[in-house]
């Protein structure tokens, strides 16, 4: 607050301090963001632009690229966010301001550059969108090579980051505890769309710092996403050379990991890129209609392409190019995110009328049985 003179005033590009873009350029403000400053409307009083670095329940962190602050969103701001499903996150460019009593109020967002969202259902018949986080460049797909390993969720991951058209690199952790990593990587790399890069490494060696240089040079954000144990603030500690994240053991009987990590938290490495660590997800399910997900499976559309039926669901149909290209285990991922995206883009109706088609079925059912029987 002391240096607010110095501070962005009313956002135009062209009038911003050099300094002060500087640190702003620390925590990762790019060209192309600071573009999109042009486009907000201008306030009648200043505002000044931050970087959110923590979401929590009823406030945010804003940071300047030398100090943090709490704040909180205007009301008029929450509503509009919610009314377009969408919602503050961690990697947001704001513009805010204090009010009298020194407050700090974040009065807009910029528009993301990119956004990695999900669907959280409440297991009847609300679907909702929940962002993650927003303006990466890259994430970085954690999983550990011990019981933590399973490539159907790594295809998951990988089609959530796709959709949102951020750069996945594949980070398999816990190479000290492995004895097959190169068979491992070989069915990492067989498993993926190519061109995705993979690598192994022990995160809590220096060595994963060096391993992952190429993709966090200075002013570039990398988000880590994994499930709980993957080790992903383990690497964020590593990569900031600083016991910066809470880690925590995995269970003793199925090697889970126990959600230490809470919330979601950018941190600066000191080659000066942004880090996200984030809390495992315990379910994922995409924000993606059939469309979207054919985008990210090109694979199963470039083969679809050839199959003898123009309609054909690749399932026991003759002439299928699709069961002979693609590995079974991938399409059947794909098969179970289909359906999943059908299913969330039904309407509320067209779901009833799936349970009373369900509901009459089981009745049909029983009553055959029943026939049987006497
Ligand atoms: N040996 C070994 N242990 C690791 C490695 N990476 C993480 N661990 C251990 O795995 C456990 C879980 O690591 P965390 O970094 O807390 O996992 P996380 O992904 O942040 O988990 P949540 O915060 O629960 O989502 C800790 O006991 C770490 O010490 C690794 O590469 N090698
Ligand atoms: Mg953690
Ligand atoms: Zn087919």
């Amino acid at each position: 607050m002391n240096d607010l003179n110095h501070d962005l005033k009313n956002p135009d590009p062209s009038t911003l301090d050099p300094a002060r873009l500087d640190r702003l350029r620390r925590i990762g403000l790019t060209q192309p963001l600071l573009q999109t400053l042009s486009e907000i409307p201008q306030a009648d009083e200043p505002q000044w632009l931050r970087r959110v670095i923590e979401v929590q329940r009823d406030h945010v962190r804003l940071h300047d690229g030398d100090d943090d602050v709490p704040a909180r969103a205007l009301p008029r701001l929450l509503k509009e966010l919610d009314a377009a499903a969408d919602a503050l996150a961690v990697g947001d460019w704001v513009l805010a301001a204090p009010d009298t009593w020194g407050r700090w109020w974040v009065h807009r967002r910029l528009p993301p550059m990119t956004q990695i969202a999900r669907r959280l259902h409440d297991g009847r018949d609300k679907v909702e969108r929940a962002v993650i986080v927003s303006n990466v460049d890259t994430a970085l797909l954690t999983m550990g090579l011990d019981h933590d390993f399973s490539l159907r969720r790594l295809e998951r991951y990988l089609a959530l980051v796709r959709l949102a058209g951020v750069d996945p690199v594949v980070v398999l952790t816990k190479l000290d505890l492995c004895h097959d990593v190169s068979r491992r990587l070989r069915d990492v790399d067989a498993t993926l769309p190519s061109g995705v890069p993979a690598l192994a490494v022990n995160g809590l060696a220096p060595g994963a710092a060096q391993a992952l240089a190429p993709w966090l040079g200075a002013g570039r954000t990398a988000v880590l996403l994994g499930s709980s144990g993957a080790g992903k603030s383990t690497l964020t500690n590593t990569l900031c050379g600083a016991a910066l994240q809470d880690t925590g053991g995995t269970r003793a009987g199925d090697g889970r990991g126990r959600h230490t990590t809470t919330t979601r938290t950018l941190h600066v490495t000191p080659l000066g890129a942004c880090i996200i660590d984030t809390p495992g997800l315990r379910t994922l399910r995409l924000d993606a209609d059939e469309g979207a997900l054919h985008g990210v499976f090109d694979d199963v559309a470039r083969y679809a392409a050839q199959c003898r039926f123009r309609d054909c669901r690749h399932l026991a149909e003759p002439g299928c190019a699709v069961r002979c290209g693609v590995l079974p285990g991938r399409l059947q991922s794909f098969r179970k995110l289909q359906r999943e995206a059908q299913r969330d883009t039904m309407s509320a109706l067209e779901r009833q009328q799936q349970r009373s088609e369900w509901k009459a079925r089981g009745r049909a059912g029983q009553m055959r049985a029943k026939e049987k029987r006497s």
